[in-house]
Order: C-alpha cells, then sequence, then structure tokens
C-alpha cells in the first residue's frame, strides 16, 4: 500500500521521464550523443543542471567499463547512479517515530506550500507511533489559518494552543512550550505563517520564534522543517537556498508530488541543498504523507 500511493502519485513525473527517454533511444545514435540526450532529459525533468551534469559524468564512466550498452543496460545503470545521489542524504541515525524523549518541530516556508495539512499528515503518523502531539497555531497572520490548523486538530483529537488574530507569534508559541511542559506530551508541532527569505521583518520573527522555543525548551530534540511545493520545482529548490542562509533548516517536507511533473526536483533538492528530504506529501488527505525512502523513490520514477 504505502509503496503504490508514492508510485501512483509520481506518474505524472515518470510518464514524462519514460517519453522523453524513450526518444533518445529511437534512432541509432553513439553512446556519447545518447548520454548528452540523457543529461537533457534530466535538466528538462528538473532534475537540475548540476545534478544532471554529475549523475551523466559518472553514468560516461560507469559505461567505459560496460560492453553491454543497450537501452536497458543503460536505463539499469542510470537508476544506480540518480538512487546514489539520493542515498547520499540518507545518514538517518533514529527516526523522529522512534526517538524516545520529547520532540519539537517548527514548521516554515513560504506561503500555500501545505505546510498546515502537512502538519495534520504528521500529527497523524506520530499518533500511529504512539507519539502524543500538541500543535501550536503561530500563524497568526489569517483568523483563518489559525482555524484550518483547529480542523486538522479536531480531525486527529490532538490538543492545540490557539493564537488570536494578528497576536505576536513568538507568544504563542511561548504558551505552546508552557502547555508541552505541562502536560505528558511527546511532540510539539508549531505551524507558521508563510514567508519570503527576503522579508526581513518575516525572517526576524522566525529567529524570534526559535528563540523562544530554545530558551522554553532547552534540553529538548528540535528540529526546524521547511516545507516546499514540487509543483514550483527549480524555482521552489532555488527559493528554499536562499532561505537557509537566514535559518538553520534540519529536514525538508516536499508536498504536491502527486499534482505536477516535476518530481525530478527531488535529486537537486539532495544533492545541491545538502539537506534531507524527510517526508513527502502525495495528496490531500490524512494519510497522504511518506517518510522519504531513496530506493523506492527512484524505482517508481524511472
Ligand atoms: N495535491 C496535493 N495538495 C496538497 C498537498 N499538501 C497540501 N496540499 C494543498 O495545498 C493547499 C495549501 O495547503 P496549506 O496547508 O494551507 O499550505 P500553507 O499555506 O503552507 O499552510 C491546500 O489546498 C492543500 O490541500 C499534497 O501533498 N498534495
Ligand atoms: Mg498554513
Amino acid at each position: 500500500m504505502f509503496f503504490s500511493k508514492l508510485k501512483e502519485s509520481l506518474k505524472k513525473t515518470k510518464e514524462t521521464l519514460d517519453i522523453k527517454l524513450s526518444n533518445v533511444f529511437t534512432s541509432s545514435k553513439d553512446i556519447n550523443e545518447i548520454i548528452d540526450e540523457i543529461e537533457e532529459t534530466l535538466i528538462l525533468s528538473d532534475v537540475g543542471f548540476n545534478t544532471s551534469t554529475k549523475i551523466c559524468d559518472h553514468l560516461r564512466q560507469d559505461l567505459k567499463k560496460q560492453l553491454d550498452k543497450s537501452e536497458e543496460e543503460i536505463k539499469t545503470l542510470l537508476k544506480k547512479e540518480m538512487a546514489e545521489i539520493l542515498e547520499n542524504s540518507q545518514i538517518e541515525e533514529i527516526s523522529d517515530f522512534d526517538y524516545e524523549g520529547k520532540q519539537v518541530l517548527l514548521v516554515v516556508g513560504v506561503n500555500g506550500v501545505g505546510k498546515t495539512t502537512s502538519i495534520g499528515k504528521l500529527t497523524n503518523l506520530y499518533q500511529r507511533a504512539g507519539k502524543k502531539v500538541l500543535l501550536v497555531a503561530a500563524d497568526t497572520f489569517r483568523a483563518g489559518a489559525i482555524e484550518q490548523l483547529n480542523i486538522w486538530a479536531e480531525r486527529v483529537q490532538a490538543d492545540i494552543c490557539l493564537g488570536k488574530e494578528n497576536q505576536d507569534p513568538s507568544s504563542v508559541i511561548y504558551e505552546g512550550t508552557r502547555k508541552f511542559l505541562e502536560g505528558d506530551y511527546d511532540v510539539l508541532i508549531c505551524d507558521t505563517a508563510g514567508r519570503l527569505h527576503n522579508k526581513k521583518n518575516l525572517m526576524d520573527e522566525l529567529e524570534k520564534m526559535k528563540k523562544v522555543i530554545d530558551k522554553n525548551l532547552p534540553d529538548i530534540k528540535k528540529q526546524v522543517f521547511m516545507v516546499l511545493d514540487a509543483t514550483t520545482g527549480q524555482n521552489g529548490a532555488i527559493q528554499a537556498k536562499t532561505f537557509f542562509d537566514k535559518i538553520k533548516v534540519d529536514g525538508i517536507v516536499l508536498t504536491k508530488l502527486d499534482s505536477t511533473a516535476k518530481g525530478g526536483v527531488v535529486f537537486s533538492i539532495v544533492d545541491e541543498l545538502n539537506i534531507p528530504i524527510k517526508y513527502v506529501g502525495v495528496g490531500e488527505q490524512l494519510e497522504d504523507m511518506e517518510i522519504f525512502d531513496a530506493k523506492t523513490f527512484v524505482e517508481a520514477i524511472v
């Protein structure tokens, strides 16, 4: 089940890649020409220029040692090189769900990428692992945003700290940390308003929220998750890069893989941003989130 949903959600990406790749092999070409065209295909599939070049350089090396240069063999080697790029990022110590102590997540990203929805889905995953979750609605920019998280909280039956519209988000976070310490919660997940890296006051606000968490929960595992919308492809990846200069991000949640052919962006996120993708969103429902796994991903895409 787990695998089939990811596969299904990557259909658009796979189809686009398949069509382009099969074109590469149609007329007779020499091997260099084939690899050049594969490289072009990857770039056009949002894998990113540098990452595509890297994959194809490795592929060229592989094929030097290889007599069999059939389409099938080339594809097998291509898959291997693509998987290697993703596996490099998987230095996962202990999974967030197996972690025994208390933990905090601060969820950040630009508007509409799927932060609030992902928090609902993540809460469900944590609960299934037996963890008690407390939510904090610190997107006080709009009353609608607070209500949206509240609806998720009701759906998954998690406790929530509700901010008021226009309340300083750091003060809502503060209230959340107090409640978290008083209760027998395992996980605190904080929703925030969408922001762009180039809005200084909003980035300062984020910094302040982080400080409040650090100060109130000093000895607790903390992670900042950045949510990225896969449909924005390379643009989203580039935008994320500038974000990281301002705030340390521990993991990426990549959403909307089900509604794009730009799933190739996964490769440049891992390779160029050097931040692990932790979860992928594959739909709008509660269950539509999966733990990112390099091998499964490559199998579903090529
Ligand atoms: N198809 C699809 N839609 C998603 C996914 N994640 C979020 N969305 C939708 O994206 C829109 C914005 O989500 P929201 O959580 O409000 O984004 P936020 O502004 O970052 O909090 C909503 O309509 C969500 O249903 C996903 O994985 N797949
Ligand atoms: Mg939101």
